[in-house]
């Protein structure tokens, strides 16, 4: 039986979520709130030292970190359809974790940030992360112009990983709206069947976005 320990609004636990049910795997969600601190509970801790969500469990084997368990759900549990969720020939594989590493860290220190800013308080350089928000989304848009997906000719873990945040951008002030290649992108993953939404945080300030059009080069 497989164990996901998450977060609602945690969108790095949303990427294991969402591939679970793209999948149709059962699991069973442990929730573990970051504003309580349950994240440094000594329990957690020993599960994982690095003190994060998602984890998930699937038998005696801990696996952290949001990519890694995209990796490895797809090759475990993709069946006829792990090579498309993650192919292995090398030209594709490198594709993918191209955006696996741009989720990771564009996207991490840009809407996430900006996002952790507003919703968390989190003293971060706030005209940084949207600086560094509206540069990832032009460069995503231009990528995606004339493309259906990140990295391969179909849905991969690229795409899930990448999602979230984007999805999550308006509460840190970023408009995706400008980015019609961008928007498209997300309205055709979330046509795939099996999508799951995300469960939002209820009743949140509205955050004003900041214009792109301020920052456009
Ligand atoms: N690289 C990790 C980052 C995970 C992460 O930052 N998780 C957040 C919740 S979305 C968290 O647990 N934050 C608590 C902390 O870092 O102290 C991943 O992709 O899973």
């Amino acid at each position: 039986m497989i164990k996901l320990y998450t977060g609602l609004g945690s969108g790095n636990s949303y990427k294991a979520e969402l591939l679970l049910h793209l999948l149709a795997v059962s699991y069973t969600p442990v929730p573990v709130s970051i504003p309580k601190g349950e994240h440094l509970d000594p329990a957690f801790l020993r599960l994982t030292p690095f003190g994060q969500i998602p984890v998930l469990v699937d038998g005696d084997a801990v696996f952290t970190d949001s990519q890694a368990i995209l990796c490895y759900l797809a090759r475990a549990y993709g069946g006829a359809m792990a090579n498309r969720w993650l192919p292995i020939e090398p030209g594709q594989i490198a594709a993918v974790m191209r955006w696996l590493s741009f989720a990771a860290n564009e996207i991490q220190n840009g809407p996430t940030m900006a996002r952790a800013a507003k919703l968390l308080r989190w003293a971060v350089d706030y005209d940084r992360a949207v600086a560094s928000s509206y540069r990832s989304l032009r460069l995503m848009d231009r990528h995606l112009a004339g493309r259906d997906w990140l990295a391969t000719g179909a849905a991969s873990i690229a795409d899930i990983a990448c999602y979230p945040y984007l999805l999550l951008a308006s509460e840190g002030g970023i408009d995706t709206t400008p980015f019609s290649a961008v928007t498209a992108w997300m309205r055709r993953l979330e046509s795939l069947p099996g999508f799951w939404p995300m469960p939002r945080i209820p009743n949140l300030p509205p955050v004003p976005l900041v214009p792109y059009e301020r920052l456009a080069d």
